[in-house]
């Protein structure tokens, strides 16, 4: 795409990129266990199946990380809606603001529960749009040439965020400051860091990782690493 991060995939970490596309042929991390349906596996425990908790908070994503100032920050929300926008800084700011405690579950096998996200709802971005009828996906770019997609009712959810502070400070550049988004009903992978544009879609549109051999959706209480 035209306004990719330019040369992102000279850049990238290769070999980190080769060892999870090997994951996904194998199948790598699946427990292979009963597969309870969503609500019964959460009620009987916090941890998604094949994960372990971490206290920390791992850094993960392709080896590029893009300085992106606050205020020269701009997101670009477009595709089928009612309303495309253009948000810098201060337009998030000026929208209502939404705090959400919620758990991250990695592919790569780590969860850490509680993180405090403050931001702006997903809800919040949605009203403001107005998808049209016809938009059933959404597809996040990232200021390093990242992309992921998901369907349009899973970003509807009350716990989802364009994040700009973690546990009350700002993000750092580390893990998607400025702003990133946070969908904590998937797998990390779906949260894109260094948040660029929004696009509204008809059908789904696999982002980097989804055409590497990574699920489509990506519930972690369905085990859907792969697929
Ligand atoms: N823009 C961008 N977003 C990204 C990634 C990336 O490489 N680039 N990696 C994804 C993956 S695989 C994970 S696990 C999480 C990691 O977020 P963290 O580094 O803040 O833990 O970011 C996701 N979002
Ligand atoms: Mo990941």
């Amino acid at each position: 795409m035209a306004d990719d991060a330019p040369g992102t995939t000279g850049q990238i970490k290769q070999k980190l990129v080769e060892t999870k596309e090997k994951w996904a042929r194998e199948g790598r991390l699946l427990t292979g266990g009963p597969s309870l349906g969503g609500t019964e596996m959460r009620q009987r425990r916090r941890l998604p199946p094949g994960q372990r908790e971490v206290k920390n908070w791992p850094v993960l994503d392709l080896g590029v990380h893009p300085n992106v100032p606050a205020k020269e920050w701009e997101m670009k929300v477009g595709g089928l809606i009612e309303r495309p926008v253009t948000w810098r800084w201060d337009d998030l700011m000026r929208q209502p603001q939404f705090s959400h405690v919620s758990d991250i579950h990695c592919v790569t096998a780590w969860s850490r529960y509680d993180n405090r996200w403050d931001g702006v709802s997903g809800r919040q971005l949605l009203s403001v749009v107005e998808p049209k009828p016809n938009a059933k996906f959404i597809v996040f770019k990232s200021y390093d040439g990242y992309s992921t997609n998901v369907p349009i009712e899973t970003f509807a959810d009350e716990d989802v965020l364009l994040a700009h502070s973690w546990e009350g400070q700002p993000i750092s550049r580390d893990h998607g400051g400025p702003v990133r988004v946070v969908i904590p009903k998937l797998y990390f992978w779906k949260s894109a860091k260094w948040v660029r544009h929004i696009w509204f879609t008809d059908r789904d549109a696999p982002g980097f990782w989804e055409v590497r051999g990574y699920h489509s959706l990506g519930d972690p209480w369905k085990e859907q690493r792969y697929g």
